[in-house]
Parts: C-alpha cells; structure tokens; sequence
C-alpha cells in the first residue's frame, strides 16, 4: 500500500480553494476512483510525491516532457534566461530561434506565431482558415481533441471523453452549429460532408495521430484522402499536432505519413515543460494575421523568453539518436505489455506511434471513439492503481497517452511490463 497521508491533507486544503482541487479535470483522479498524487520532485524519468513515493513517470506532463524532467541542458538554458529577464512584451533572439527550428523541422511551416498554449492554437487556426476561405463550418472527428475553445467542445476526446461530456455546458447551441463531426478514419464519412455542406466548409482539423482517446494511427491512405479532399474544395487542412509534433518524428506526424497540412498546430513538446503552442504554414495563408493581414490574435507572454528557451534547449536533444531511443523503448513496452497481458490471460490491445502509446482492455482493432467506448475502460481504475501501487504512473484516465522519453531506460520498461503482468492479473480477477 501507498502512504497517501500528505497528497490527501493537501487535495482536502486544494478543494477549499480550488476547483475540484485541480487546474485540469483529469488530474483530478476521479475517472480511476482515486485522489491526485501531488508532486513535489522530477528527474529525469522519476517523479516524487508529497509522501516521498518515487514513482517512473509514463505521463511527462501529458507528453512535453519528451527527454524528461529537469534535464541539466533545459535547466541551465532556462536559469540562464530567467536570469536576463522573463518576459518583456518585446521581440527576443530566443523566439526567432525557435521560429527557425520550427521551420526547418515541420515540412509544412514556413511562417509561424507563437502562442501560449495549444487551445489558443487551434482556436487561431480555425480564425484564420475562416478568413483565409471565407467560409464558416469545421469538420472534426469524435474523440479528437483540440482544446477548450467554444466550436471545439463537442464531441471531443481528454477530460470530455474522462467525464462523458458530449458538450460543455456554456457552449451554445450556436457556438457548435457550424462544427460538423464525423468518426476518425471514416473517409466516407468525410466525403458525404463535403457533398451536402463543401461550399461552407472551411477547415478539417484532425489529430493526424489521435491521442486523446487513447492512441488511435490514421488508416492507410486516411490523412492522403484529408489532403485530397481539402484541396478539391478548397478547404484548409489543419493538423494538430499538439502532441505529435517533434514527438513521433523531428517534423511531426506530416513528416512521418508524407501528408502536409495548410496549418499546423504545435505545443507540448516545442515549449520542454512550458506553456507554448504554435500555429503556421505557408506566407500565403499566415500573411492574413495581424499586423500583416486583418486577423487579429495577440498575447502578453507569446514568445517569452524563457519558454523559447526550454524549447529550444528540448529540440536540440532530439536528434536521430534521440529518436531511435524512443522507438526501442517504446517497442519494448508494447510487446512486452502485450506479453504479459496474455500471461495473465486478459484481452489487451495496444496501438502505438514511436513514443505514444495507448492500452485498451479488449482484443478488436482500435480505429474510432466508438471502438473506444466498446472497450472494457471499466476495468482501468483498477489497472492503474495497482501499477501505482508498484510505482508506475499512468495517466488518470484511460482516455489518454502513454508517453516515453530519453531519460527512460530498458530496465524501466521492464520495471513497468512486470508491474503491468501483475495489474493485467489483478484486472482478470
Ligand atoms: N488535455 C490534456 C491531456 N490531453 C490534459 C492536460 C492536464 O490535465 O494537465
């Protein structure tokens, strides 16, 4: 058994004064029937809580945190920026910088700006993809998520999927009547919206690899068919890449499936533990943001030096080396998980992109939301707090990404694979 005893005294404390204890739904523990951990301590691939549980960390922040905690260059980069200053509402080296990475490594960016979060860049996105095409509606796919904005909110994977939220209260029937959503890897289903509704849709935004309903890979030829489709009407194709981008591949998953979007979508990853997201594609389309063009977007902390700085020190670990770490690793995760669910004679399937992977209770292939849902995820709460009894953090919801990094070693993966026999056989009891 786990000694709790500081994490509760301080969520009781958390709940008096903030909502539900936590800044986000999902920390909240409650989709596996438990209380959050607070954490005082990360390194490299461990975390520490308030009780002094030293636990692998297979969360990295819900997947920034892609060559771990506290790495030695992230750290001296960033106390060497937050020395000279932490934000000046000005223009800096550090964010050009990081601009020219961004470009240089995601084949469909040729002009970006930076936000400071993922929400803020999709919801830019689709701003822009309505002023570029003058048209109104947005296709997403179920179980997708790309933030909290207001059109978005429906539909959607994360905290949405974790409650069973098909659409936050406060959004309007309005605010949703032009976002159409249809079911990931359904190009059929894409194709009969673009028939009935084409002349007013704007954008199709997807997660070209999705990862908040767990881990779901496109189809063979279903982001080609996106592209396609886009082009023939006109329509702009957004990937969010939130949690692909610099994580399955240097250029994203564009890179990985030869598919290039109109607008891309960055966060997570670019920021090393900092809030950063990114929108952009070619000058054509981004020259109609603000001061260049009549879009407006704007931010007091965009850029600031100190996130561009953890984000390039972050990139400029992730080299091929880099990169091939993550794929052993990650391989020998998935069949030693896939092993030790058939020592314990449960039904598992894993789907999984270099570092990202996904665990469904259940033996039939994973393509959609409905797929999803069609799994046994009941049997997750008690997967998880016995792998957190063996010092294995997992997301707190079986709705989300198990994420590796470079600080993570063979024998973590071994570590975490025995702990999962045991939590598979303690789910088949
Ligand atoms: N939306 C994030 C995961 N997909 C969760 C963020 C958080 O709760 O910290």
């Amino acid at each position: 058994m786990l000694n709790t005893e500081r994490s509760e005294a301080l969520y009781k404390r958390a709940q008096r004064v903030m909502v539900g204890g936590v800044s986000s739904p999902v920390r909240a523990f409650k989709s596996v029937e438990g209380k959050p951990h607070f954490i005082v301590k990360g390194k490299g691939q461990r975390i520490r809580d308030a009780d002094g549980n030293n636990f692998i960390d297979l969360v990295l922040s819900w997947g920034p945190l892609i060559v771990g905690h506290a790495h030695p260059a992230v750290v001296r980069a960033v106390t060497c920026a937050v020395n000279n200053g932490t934000s000046f509402g000005a223009p800096t080296e550090p964010e050009l910088k990081l601009a020219e990475q961004v470009c240089a490594s995601v084949p469909s960016m040729e002009v970006v700006r930076f936000v400071n979060s993922g929400t803020e860049a999709t919801m830019s996105a689709l701003r822009l993809a309505r002023a570029y095409t003058k048209r109104t509606k947005v296709l997403k796919f179920e179980g997708c998520y790309h933030g909290h904005a207001d059109p978005f909110l429906s539909q959607g994977g994360s905290g949405l999927a974790t409650f069973d939220i098909p659409v936050s209260a406060g959004v309007t029937q309005d605010q949703v009547s032009n976002t159409i959503t249809v079911p990931y890897n359904d190009p059929n289903a894409v194709q009969e919206v673009v028939r009935t509704q084409g002349s007013d849709l704007a954008a199709i935004i997807v997660e070209p690899v999705a990862g908040n309903m767990g881990v779901i890979p496109p189809e063979p030829g279903f982001l080609d068919t996106l592209r396609r489709i886009c082009t023939e009407n006109g329509s702009l194709l957004i990937f969010d890449e939130i949690i692909t981008g610099f994580r399955v591949s240097r250029g994203g998953a564009q890179s990985l499936f030869s598919v290039n979007p109109d607008i891309t979508c960055l966060g997570k990853v670019i920021g090393g533990g900092f809030p950063v997201g990114v929108y952009g594609g070619p000058r054509e389309i981004m020259h109609l943001v603000s001061p260049e063009g009549p879009v407006y977007q704007a931010g007091t902390l965009s850029g600031n030096p100190v996130a561009m700085t953890a984000g390039l020190a972050t990139l400029s670990l992730l080299n091929g080396k880099a990169y091939a770490k993550l794929e052993k690793l990650s391989s020998m995760l998935e069949s030693g998980l896939l092993e030790a669910s058939k020592a314990a004679g449960l039904q598992v399937t894993i789907n999984r992109v270099g570092s990202m992977v996904g665990i469904f209770f259940g033996d039939a292939p994973i393509r959609n939301f409905a797929e999803v849902k069609g799994t046994n995820h009941k049997l997750y709460p008690r997967f998880h707090r016995t792998m957190l009894e063996s010092r294995i953090y997992l997301p707190p919801s079986p709705f989300e990404t198990v994420f590796l990094s470079t600080a993570h070693t063979a024998a973590d993966v071994q570590k975490t694979i025995a702990a999962a026999k045991k939590a598979f056989k303690e789910c088949d009891r």
